[in-house]
């Protein structure tokens, strides 16, 4: 007889109490191309399947102990398993059987005395099935995969591998929700390298991407696994720390900046040392109502930092922070008063623009 395609490797796991029958099959399996295996009840039919599945099980339903209805339950309930057919062997007249099998989980029965014709054609439908299943959850499997990478790569900066900003800009809000809702402290830092476009002027761009990179792995060894760092704009950067107050932020931020200020980033070479500069903010914070007031007041703070020198950690609402706010509005006042008394001459501010018509 003609061996059927399907069938090639699939290996058959013939379970019955009665040897002959067992013997009966075994022969007309093999005889057709069929790898078998063979079990002589319920329990080392389980045995066998949890050991190596077999691709089908040609399962007796009267057998002692455990029958054929409560090993396909088993065999079915058992998630960890992969699709298995399941033709019951019944007796001719046991409708009840064929019920109460199908119920249990078989996928289709033959009825005893079995025909061997018949029997060939339900063995080819059901590894036939078998295999469109595995096809199917194969292509599961790789639209899974291809969403995940999809996924990661929507919410990562592709140069240091920390979140980009849209990904950033929805885990603070996430972030902080929780951490009102928990009345727990949230800081955010924001840093920027100092005077980073130097490093592209001098040792051109791929070496301002390699002292990106090697700066993004400072701040991943720095943080927390709760912590979240991302890549802001260019090379400015945020940390999201949830459960620290004003003063361990800056704390950890006065870390990070003595390991930027102690490292030595290399490209093809070349040795590049470069400092950063920081701003920190926490909620509470009674001049912080709300997320954006957070990622502001740290931005402005990082402002200061650059302001004064750089290679610094400013906190918002500190008295550095304040005393430049100050200096800022006193300068700005008297810009004012100049120009309101330049104004009270009758003189327009946009006077010296160019020459009047
Ligand atoms: P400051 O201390 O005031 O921050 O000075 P700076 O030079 O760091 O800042 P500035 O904003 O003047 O320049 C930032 C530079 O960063 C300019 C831009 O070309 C560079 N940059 C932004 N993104 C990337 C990037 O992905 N790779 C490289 N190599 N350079 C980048
Ligand atoms: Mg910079
Ligand atoms: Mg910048």
């Amino acid at each position: 007889m003609e061996i059927p395609r399907e069938a090639e490797a699939a290996c058959i796991l013939i379970v019955d109490d009665h040897e002959d029958n067992v013997e009966l099959l075994r022969a007309r399996l093999e005889s057709w191309g069929y790898r078998t295996e063979t079990a002589g009840d319920g329990e080392q039919a389980l045995e066998q399947v949890n050991r190596t599945a077999p691709d089908l099980i040609l399962l007796d339903v009267m057998m002692p102990k455990l029958d054929g209805i409560e090993v396909a339950r088993r065999i079915k309930g058992n998630a960890q398993l992969p699709f298995i057919p399941i033709i019951m062997q019944t007796a001719l007249d046991a409708t009840e059987n064929k019920v109460e099998g199908l119920e249990a989980g078989a996928d289709d029965y033959i009825t005893k005395p079995i025909d061997f014709a018949e029997l060939k054609a339900r063995l080819n439908s059901m590894l036939r099935i078998k295999r469109l299943q595995e096809e199917l959850e194969e292509r599961e499997r790789q639209l899974l995969e291809a969403n995940e990478r999809l996924r990661y790569m929507s919410q990562t900066d592709g140069l240091t591998g920390l979140d980009n900003r849209r990904h950033l800009e929805e885990r603070i809000d996430e972030m902080f929700e929780h951490a009102k809702r928990l009345n727990e402290p949230f800081a955010c830092v924001m840093c920027d390298l100092d005077r980073f476009k130097s490093v592209n002027d001098t040792y051109g761009h791929q070496a301002g991407d390699a002292v990106l990179k090697q700066f993004a792995k400072i701040l991943r060894n720095e943080l927390r696994q709760i912590d979240r760092a991302g890549r802001y704009g260019g090379e400015e950067f945020m940390l999201l720390l949830p459960g620290t107050v004003l003063d361990a932020a800056v704390t950890f931020a006065e870390r990070v900046r003595k390991q930027v200020e102690s490292h030595t980033f290399t490209f093809e070479g070349a040795s590049i040392c470069r400092t950063a500069s920081f701003g920190v903010s926490a909620w509470p914070h009674p001049r912080v109502k709300h997320c954006d007031g957070l990622v502001r007041a740290a931005d402005d703070a990082l402002y200061v930092a650059k302001e004064t020198g750089r290679n610094r950690v400013i906190r918002f609402d500190g008295d550095e922070f304040n005393e430049h706010q100050a200096e800022k509005r006193s300068d700005e006042s008297r810009r004012v008063a100049v120009r309101e008394s330049v104004e009270s001459f009758g003189i327009s501010a946009e006077l010296g623009d160019g020459p009047r018509g």
